[in-house]
């Protein structure tokens, strides 16, 4: 959605379209309305806020929201588009009439994109397999809070790993998810998934292509992004937990939304090979193309991450240095700055289990190895970011488009963000 000067700004809008063929969303969301309001204490819920105009309507509405029995908290920003995300007992509707005394109009978040995208399939077999509640963002991980000591550590590092942050049965529900993905069988619209298959020779230039659709049923997929398109993933990185951690990051009232919502494989050695996967090179996590750099990525894991299976190698501190090389599109050092910055006695092997979350600021320079077992280390990595950022789209077009493939590297991102918190 390029606009005047080439570029195009980041909107919740945008997506209502490309989220029309993500089946079964309503239903998922519905359920887990329902799960929320059943919960005593912790429920969060979002909603649209038309006619907002100032500081004066945000602080009003604020304060009427937190007036109403039942609520704890209540975060209103301006917009566009206007939002309100209301952590408490209290029901939608008691919400939306509050806000609605005050002169302005409020509907739920969720429905107005997934009502356009009622889905049948999906759905159902959602519902039947899970139970649904255990598939809410509320519900699915098992802590609630980041410490101040993580907190720390996070600020001094560059790193924090909250381990078994993540129930088991969601493991296995982004683990059965994600692969349904690669098979082919998922109900998501693939035309908007940027997928790209990984090397079999494990050297990083003969990978391919990383454009938008399915590239055939297989396990040996490097990367998928968009998965924000994705009513599971979609719930899993609205979970609380990110939402304080974004405000931690981002300050209070920040609109969130996430350049990359991105499965991160490597796929288990085939016979014959003698590893699978991908070597990544040292980089930071930041992309020329948006007019500000995105300080936060949730890294998940869901199997076991090993120096066997490939797991991710950071320098500590190296947040710290900024950005490195501001003339790569995606943050990869030359060698020399690798060279410089990247001394291997420094170097931290970042093991995972599945269901820990590791929490990296962007800077963090970060690599990857190959995977030597027989099977697949599978990771899920958000990076969330400030909704209002404004993607160059000449530049992204050049660089790092779903269609365009520059000689000089990756694609990266999308065009368009869901505005998530
Ligand atoms: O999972 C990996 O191998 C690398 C992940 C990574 O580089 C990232 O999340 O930015």
């Amino acid at each position: 959605m390029p606009a005047a000067g080439g570029y195009a700004s980041v909107s919740v809008e945008a997506i209502v379209g490309t989220a029309a063929a993500t089946l079964g969303a309503l239903a998922l969301a519905r359920q887990c309305a329902a799960a929320r309001a059943q919960q005593k204490g912790g429920s969060s819920t979002r909603l649209v806020i038309d006619g907002m105009t100032c500081g004066h309507c945000v602080a009003r509405i604020k304060a009427v929201l937190e007036g109403l029995e039942g609520v704890q908290s209540a975060e209103v920003i301006l917009g566009p588009p206007g939002s309100a995300t209301v952590v408490g007992t209290a029901s939608a509707a008691e919400l939306i009439e509050a806000v609605e005394g005050t002169g302005k109009s409020a509907r739920l978040m969720e429905s107005a994109p997934l009502e356009a995208v009622e889905g049948t399939g999906k759905s159902a077999r959602l519902m039947e397999e899970g139970g649904r509640r255990d598939v809410c963002s509320a519900d699915m991980l098992a802590v609630d809070s980041i410490t101040p000591e993580q907190w720390r550590q996070f600020d001094e590092q560059g790193y924090v790993k909250l381990s078994q942050a993540v129930k088991p049965h969601v493991v296995k529900m982004l683990q059965d998810e994600i692969d349904a993905v690669m098979m082919g069988t998922a109900d998501v619209d693939y035309d908007s998934m940027m997928m790209q298959l990984d090397s079999t020779t494990g050297n990083y230039s003969d990978m391919g292509v990383q454009t938008l659709g399915h590239k055939g049923a297989s396990l040996n997929y490097r990367k998928i992004q968009n998965l924000d398109r994705d009513p599971v993933f979609m719930e899993y990185m609205r979970a609380p937990l990110f939402l304080q951690a974004c405000r931690r990051v981002y300050g209070d009232g920040v609109p969130i939304s996430s350049f990359r919502s991105m499965f991160f494989n490597k796929p288990a050695k085939a016979a014959g090979q003698t590893a699978g996967g991908t070597v990544l090179p040292w980089h930071q996590d930041r992309w020329a193309h948006l007019d500000r750099d995105p300080l936060l990525t949730m890294y998940t894991a869901l199997d076991p991450a090993t120096e066997q299976t490939g797991c991710i190698h950071l320098i500590p501190k190296s947040h710290k240095l900024g950005c490195v090389n501001p003339s790569h599109h995606s943050g990869f050092l030359t060698e020399q700055q690798a060279d410089q910055h990247c001394d291997p006695a420094e170097e931290i092997c970042l093991e995972l289990l599945p269901g820990d979350i590791a929490l990296l600021h962007n800077y963090t320079i970060h690599k990857s190895g190959q995977n030597f077992s027989q099977r697949p280390r599978r990771a899920y990595s958000v990076n969330y970011m400030d909704a209002r950022t404004v993607l160059n789209s000449d530049s992204f077009a050049a660089n790092a488009s779903g269609r365009t493939q520059s000689a000089g590297g990756l694609s990266e991102g999308g065009e368009t963000f869901v505005q998530i918190f």
